[in-house]
């Protein structure tokens, strides 16, 4: 008998096996900014270990650490997009575009970082999860980022003045360009990766930020003052694009979540330890750490802060009370 094979038939046949091994198996492509063995890292891979485990294989994740994909405003936008399936995202950077995670970059907002904890797991956490997939974003956990505290070359801060004249990068958010102009410094929103050579060159006397990524980072090594303002308490968020998680199915969607908060746990746990341990690296590097024992004076200097904010946000003056309130 003569032979069948033909090229439509094994194109057919190859479309089939395509299409077989895409429904079979579906990859999420996700963003990170940290090195490796970060806490958020760590907490990232064992939220694709989870999903891969118990879709036995159909669906896996896999990150990219390091930012190697690019800055966190443009993965915010690709995430909105779908063009990126999920990443880690502080809330800082998402306040251009999701007005609702302003709130929690408002300085001194959070009393602690339990309180943080404890609202972000209620009800203040629904409202800006409510925003947040509102314009694209579905958040599957939160994630700590303990206080961002201000560092630099010249000289410890003890009180607001000090901070004056100093050249300070900031996160990309203008309320974050208010918060250090409402103590006479100069701030320069600026991507995370240029931070170092930044303050090595002069371009910026200092940024701000927590001990694990101060240390991280190696800018301890250029900014030898690091003092203990903590005026920022950020939370930040494990999170899918809504395009990619609209494509999951039911039973898909409900492992995605329940992997998303279990590794927001881990997260949680693992930062307590980073943070001690990058305390002493950066101690041991030769920074002088200073604590300020009276924040007050700080959290005077934010009033303009607030006061532009709930003037430009009147609808968002509810959230604002319900942490005050609780706080
Ligand atoms: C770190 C956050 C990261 C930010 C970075 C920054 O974890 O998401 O990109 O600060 O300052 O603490 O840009």
């Amino acid at each position: 008998m003569k032979h069948t094979f033909t090229l439509r038939g094994a194109l057919v046949g190859t479309c089939m096996a395509l299409a077989a091994s895409s429904a079979s198996a579906q990859e999420l492509r996700g963003w990170n900014i940290h090195v490796e063995d970060y806490p958020v890292s760590i907490a990232m891979e064992s939220f694709a270990a989870e999903i891969a485990e118990r879709t036995g294989g159909e669906l896996t994740a896999k990150t990219f650490h390091n930012g190697v994909l690019g800055s966190q405003p443009d993965a915010i936008e690709q995430i909105r997009l779908g063009v990126l399936d999920f990443g880690e995202f502080s809330l800082g950077p998402m306040g251009t575009s999701i007005p609702e995670t302003n709130v929690v970059s408002l300085p001194f907002i959070f009393p602690s970082i339990p309180a943080m904890y404890e609202m972000m797991d209620g009800e203040v956490g629904d409202a800006i999860g409510a925003g947040m997939i509102e314009r694209g974003i579905v958040p599957l956990g939160w994630y700590d980022a303990g206080a961002r505290s201000f560092y630099n070359s010249v000289r410890p801060i003890n009180t607001p003045a000090d901070v004056e004249g100093l050249k300070i990068r900031v996160m990309n958010n203008d309320l974050f360009v208010s918060m250090v102009e409402s103590m006479d410094g100069n701030a320069t929103p600026m991507a995370f990766a240029e931070v170092y050579q930044s303050i090595q060159t002069g371009v910026v006397d200092g940024a701000e930020n927590n001990p694990p990524s101060y240390e991280s980072t190696s800018h301890f090594e250029v900014a030898k003052y690091y003092s203990l303002t903590e005026h920022l308490i950020i939370p930040e968020c494990l999170c899918m694009s809504k395009v990619a998680w609209d494509k999951l199915t039911p039973e898909q969607q409900t492992i995605v979540m329940e992997a998303g908060r279990n590794s927001a746990n881990l997260q949680r746990e693992l930062w307590q330890a980073r943070e001690a341990a990058s305390m002493e690296i950066v101690q041991a590097g030769g920074t002088t750490v200073n604590t300020i024992e009276d924040k007050g004076p700080f959290q005077d200097a934010m009033a303009p802060v607030y006061d532009k904010f709930l003037s430009d946000n009147p609808d968002l003056a509810d959230l604002v009370n319900l942490i005050r309130d609780a706080s």
